[in-house]
């Protein structure tokens, strides 16, 4: 037995409390390398009791590790060891004070133990949110609604983005495509900011409390999700709280004041009077962009003012959650007393970080619900888009991803392909709408939240930041209809399925291109194949003879377990 790969920790995501008598327990060992774990478990309090046993289901294997897992249930209060067995017979006891030979007796100091289910620690994801299909809108590029408010020289609808070309989208030209986003399918909107600031993308706030004039005004926001609500659509805002903007009311005060002012400390001034060339004399995002100084929510005046933006536009217009900025440079302290407030104001209110890597620090149940899950995209992009990995490779990189986190979180990642700080997907793709597919039958068949940015629906291209940020496409004979009817597709076959909103994740086949994986929710199951590859590839696979292909991307020929898979193609079998 490799013992070095054996973990288990008594804390999330190796324990975690499902509700408050079950507990969650997962156990890591070498790939192939244990053959049976059992877990023998019983009441902390129960001093003298026998511990009861219960074998582990093997639910995960990637190239390096086994995961098995079980449910625990119990009045709160757990002590537990497992028992392991490896196919040459070796036998293991692992306790939290290592592994014995002999099995551990009552009275030993060294079980596991999950002390109590304290009920505040259990994480609730908010009811809708498993639901939700994400479309992220940049506002100033979707759509203009009112011409009346268009900054001064807009360029036409369509020419090429730069940083700081105007085009005169706004928030009545989001109202005017709810039809259009009902239509394709989408029940949550994601807006990139629209307070007050100077630039194209508003990622510079003068005044958290101004919609910018340009998009319209407090009264349009509501409107906006007024509308949004009517048809079954959620509203999240951007929450940009690690910095401000140059023009924002207290940098200006330490500008014209100095070190009187009664603002500085709301900043880190390096050195004074304040520059901004050629290095900024203040802490900025970024290390340059001047434009944008850090706030120090260590400061409780910041903490105090921030966390009234975040009530005030869930009380004045009844948004339902915040996705924050650079979510991974603010301290947790302000994002616990952030959660505390927000869902202070709506309970069913859904908190989303902006983490672009590893986030169990953010997702522990006391801070986010949910991030940007740019990791899944990484892997998607590698696997799919580029096809420089291979699925069993791929496998690694989604399951290792999925170990990090509470299935509860799991289940409401927001999983983007491509967004406003990304080059889009189908240009990654080389153009080539195959490819990009099979990443959407991937997308839209995991567990977690499929997110659309805006435009990829309708086949846009383009690479960094601005290029990604281009005009939405509006007229049809420009917009790719194959992959708009590909996506409405797939986000009809993910409102009717429950295993693939709700269900759990097991990889079934991942080896030389072809990837397959099984959802499963109250004794029902959808099986998903996908060929990535221009051959045809042909594979076994058991389970599968009752299902049919709800997809229609291709054919299936079978012959019993033995399965012929078109090249370039995706099934999903019911
Ligand atoms: C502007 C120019 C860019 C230029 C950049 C450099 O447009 O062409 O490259 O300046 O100074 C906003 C605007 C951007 C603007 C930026 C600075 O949208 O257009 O760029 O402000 O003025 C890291 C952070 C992550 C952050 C990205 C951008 O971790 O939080 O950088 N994303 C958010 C928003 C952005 C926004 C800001 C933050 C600032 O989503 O849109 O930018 O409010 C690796 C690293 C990541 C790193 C990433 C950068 O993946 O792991 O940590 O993200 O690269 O892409
Ligand atoms: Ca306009």
């Amino acid at each position: 037995m490799i013992k070095e790969a054996i973990f288990h920790k008594s804390d999330i995501p190796y324990a975690y409390p499902l509700d408050k008598n079950q507990l969650r327990v997962v156990l890591r060992t070498a790939v192939f390398d244990v053959d049976r774990v059992y877990i023998l478990y019983k009441d902390r309090y129960d001093w003298l009791g026998k511990f009861k046993i219960k074998p582990m289901v093997l639910t995960h294997t990637n190239e390096l590790f086994d995961y098995f897992e079980t449910t625990l249930e119990l009045n709160k209060k757990f002590v537990y060891f497992f028992y392991l067995v490896s196919e040459d017979g070796e036998k293991v006891y692992y306790t939290e004070a290592g592994f014995y030979k002999k099995r551990p007796k009552n009275g030993f100091w060294g079980f596991f133990q999950y002390p109590y289910i304290r009920e505040k620690d259990i994480f609730f994801a908010p009811e809708w949110s498993s639901d939700c299909i994400v479309y992220q809108i940049f506002p100033e590029r979707f759509n203009n609604g009112d011409k009346a408010n268009d900054p001064e020289n807009v360029r036409s609808w369509g020419e090429r983005p730069t940083p700081d070309t105007f085009f005169g989208g706004d928030l009545q030209g989001i109202i005017d495509k709810i039809d259009y986003l009902k239509y394709l399918g989408i029940n949550t909107i994601y807006l990139t900011p629209i307070f007050l600031s100077p630039s194209t993308h508003k990622y510079d706030t003068t005044d958290y409390y101004t919609i910018d004039p340009h998009f319209g005004d407090t009264q349009k926001a509501r409107e906006l999700v007024k509308k949004c609500h009517d048809n079954g659509i959620r509203v999240i805002f951007d929450a940009v709280f690690n910095h401000c903007g140059y023009d924002f009311f207290a940098f200006q005060d330490v500008i014209k004041n100095g070190e009187k002012s009664k603002y500085w400390d709301w900043f880190n001034i390096y050195e004074w009077p304040i520059k901004t060339h050629p290095k900024p004399s203040y802490e900025v995002f970024a290390d340059t962009a001047w434009r944008m100084p850090k706030l120090m929510t260590k400061n409780p005046e910041v903490q105090k003012y921030l966390l009234e933006v975040a009530e005030y536009w869930i009380k004045e217009v009844d948004i339902d959650g915040w996705r924050l900025d650079v979510a991974n440079e603010i301290d947790h302290h302000f994002w616990r007393k952030f959660r505390e407030v927000v869902k202070r104001a709506k309970p069913d209110a859904i908190i989303v970080g902006e983490v672009m890597h590893d986030a169990s620090p953010w997702l522990r149940g006391d801070q986010f619900d949910s991030v940007m899950n740019y990791p899944f995209r990484n892997a998607v992009v590698d696997f799919f888009a580029k096809r420089k990995i291979s699925a069993s490779r791929f496998n690694t990189m989604i399951t290792e991803q999925l170990m990090r986190h509470m299935e509860s979180v799991n289940r409401i990642m927001f999983n983007l392909i491509g967004s406003h700080d990304t080059e889009r997907f189908l240009t990654l793709c080389n153009g080539m709408v195959a490819r990009m597919k099979l990443a959407l039958v991937f997308q839209f068949t995991f567990i977690g939240v499929p997110y659309i940015y805006y435009g990829d629906e309708v086949g846009m291209v383009g690479g960094y930041d601005p290029d990604c940020r281009g005009c939405m496409i509006w007229e049809e004979e420009k917009q790719n209809k194959s992959i708009f009817n590909f996506y409405k597709k797939l986000i009809s076959i993910r409102r009717e399925n429950e295993e693939l909103r709700y269900g759990s994740y097991t990889t079934l086949y991942a080896s030389g291109k072809v990837f397959s994986f099984k959802r499963e929710y109250n004794g029902k199951s959808i099986i998903v194949i996908i060929n990535n590859s221009s051959r045809e590839e042909v594979i076994f696979l058991e389970g599968v003879s009752e299902k049919e292909d709800i997809l229609g991307m291709g054919k299936l020929k079978r012959s019993g377990n033995m399965l012929y898979l078109e090249p370039n193609c995706g099934y999903i079998l019911k």
